[in-house]
């Protein structure tokens, strides 16, 4: 596996800390929250109901399996897991993914901010290079969290 497609975006195997026969999970760019990733389709399909039963069963399957690894690993002591389906959802990649994102207490002042930040954080006028992190951080985080799968 070299690269991976998500949506437009070509995604390097540095990136990517798991690979299932049907999901990849990887870090993100731009993180709302320290650990916050991403669990896709290999099919690069854009709704959740583009997916067939035996992707859904294997991406929710994968992002269980996140989950705990990132709740286990990172001190994280709750979860936001969540798809924004749609542009009106505040989706901007055309490529189904589950959101991971560790929480811990007082993480937020108001707690459903999480959701606000979600849904802005990646829109065209809050986005852009300059705000990504670098790929050495990413393939670092992306390493760190290979590790922890393996050695549970
Ligand atoms: W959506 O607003 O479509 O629900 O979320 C897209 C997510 O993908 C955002 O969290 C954004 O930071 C992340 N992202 C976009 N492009 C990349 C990329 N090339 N590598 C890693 N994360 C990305």
């Amino acid at each position: 596996m070299l690269t991976l497609r998500f949506g437009q975006h070509l995604i390097k195997a540095s990136a990517v800390f798991l690979q299932t026969e049907l999901s990849f999970a990887m870090v993100n760019r731009k993180p709302v929250v320290p650990g916050h990733v991403l669990v896709c389709p290999l099919r690069p399909v854009e709704r959740f109901v583009d997916l067939q039963p035996d992707e859904v069963s294997d991406l929710f399957s994968t992002a269980q399996r996140v989950a705990q690894l990132l709740e286990k690993h990172l001190n994280a002591t709750s979860l936001t897991i969540a798809i924004q389906d749609g542009p009106e959802a505040g989706q901007t990649v055309k490529h189904v993914h589950v959101h991971v994102l560790p929480r811990r207490a007082g993480d937020f002042q108001r707690n459903d901010s999480i959701y606000d930040e979600l849904h802005k954080h990646d829109r065209e006028d809050e986005d852009s290079p300059s705000k990504w992190r670098s790929e050495e951080e990413m393939a670092a985080e992306a390493s760190d969290l290979r590790k922890q799968l393996e050695n549970p």
